[in-house]
């Protein structure tokens, strides 16, 4: 990334002293591709499948060919759930699959909603109430070190028969996926009482991931969203990367999203917002 930013530096600087007039382009500062949840997970064949997930993977692999490039920062986002997520329909007896609920919190972003086992820590007072739509388990975090629920007692005398990780290596990156040691992955979702489609904030603006300040210290200013799903986790990204004072593209043939109407709503509240989506052909003008 270094080396490419200096590259980039030096051939900015070369040119402005053989042309003088030249403004400064959006990409005097470092530019971040942006991968979000490409799980497997995520494309068909997976729990909670996007359709025509995989149809992205070339096109995202095809973008990062790009690193040196004028592209500086791979950035890819994983779907990291407890077991039990409060996502998960299976959370809550009654509901079925993509039923929106309510879910409500304290002004600390405790779960206040029973009768999760998370709904223990919320101080009486509801300070926001969430639609929390509900999905098939998914992405659950695959460790043999997966913790017990706190308030189940445990002795170092029982005999812990692991059983039921419903995904193995649902929230490993698609196989086919391309991945660097050079990239950055942000973890998201591992509040087990609150959802988290944007990669910089939890559904309820509780909690920040370590992203911003990472893409800050970088000194990044655009953002190529690509990933899944259009319609949730790419759109809330790329509306608080917009938010946050980045230029921020998606690259609408890079992503793919849960429902038509999702994604046309997403489109339109992401053009208002200033998101430029754009083709992966055009992201040479970013660079
Ligand atoms: C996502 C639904 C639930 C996404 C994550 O990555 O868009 N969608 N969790
Ligand atoms: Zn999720």
């Amino acid at each position: 990334a270094v080396a490419g930013m200096f590259l980039k530096l030096s051939v900015c600087v070369s040119v402005l002293c053989a042309c003088g007039a030249l403004t400064v382009g959006p990409a005097d500062r470092p530019v971040a591709l942006v991968v979000i949840d490409v799980q497997n997970c995520f494309v068909p064949g997976g729990e909670n499948p996007v359709p025509g997930g995989a149809d992205v993977i070339p096109v995202i692999n095809g973008l990062r060919e790009r690193y040196g490039d004028g592209l500086d920062l791979v950035v890819m986002s994983q779907d990291w759930h407890c077991a039990d997520h409060v996502s998960f329909t299976s959370q809550h007896p009654g509901y079925s699959n993509f039923e929106v609920m309510e879910l409500d919190y304290d002004s600390q972003g405790a779960l206040c909603t029973g009768p999760s086992p998370y709904a223990v820590n919320c101080t009486g007072s509801v300070a926001h109430r969430l639609n929390q739509t509900l999905w098939p388990d998914h992405c659950v975090i695959n460790t043999t070190g997966a913790e017990f629920h706190p308030q189940l007692t445990t002795e170092p005398t029982d005999l812990v028969v692991q059983k039921g990780y419903r995904c193995e290596v649902c929230a490993e990156f698609h196989p086919q996926l391309t991945t660097e040691p050079s990239d950055l992955v942000v973890q998201k979702g591992y509040r087990c009482e609150v959802d988290s489609y944007s990669a910089f904030f939890d559904n309820g603006g509780f909690r920040q991931t370590e992203l911003d300040s990472l893409l800050r210290q970088r000194q990044v200013r655009s953002l190529i969203i690509t990933g899944l799903a259009l319609d949730f986790c790419v759109f809330y990204t790329a509306l608080d990367g917009r938010r946050l004072g980045y230029d921020t593209y998606v690259v609408r043939d890079a992503a793919r999203g849960i429902t038509p109407a999702g994604v046309e709503r997403a489109m339109a509240e992401m053009e208002a917002a200033g998101v430029s989506v754009i083709r992966a052909e055009d992201v040479g003008r970013v660079l």
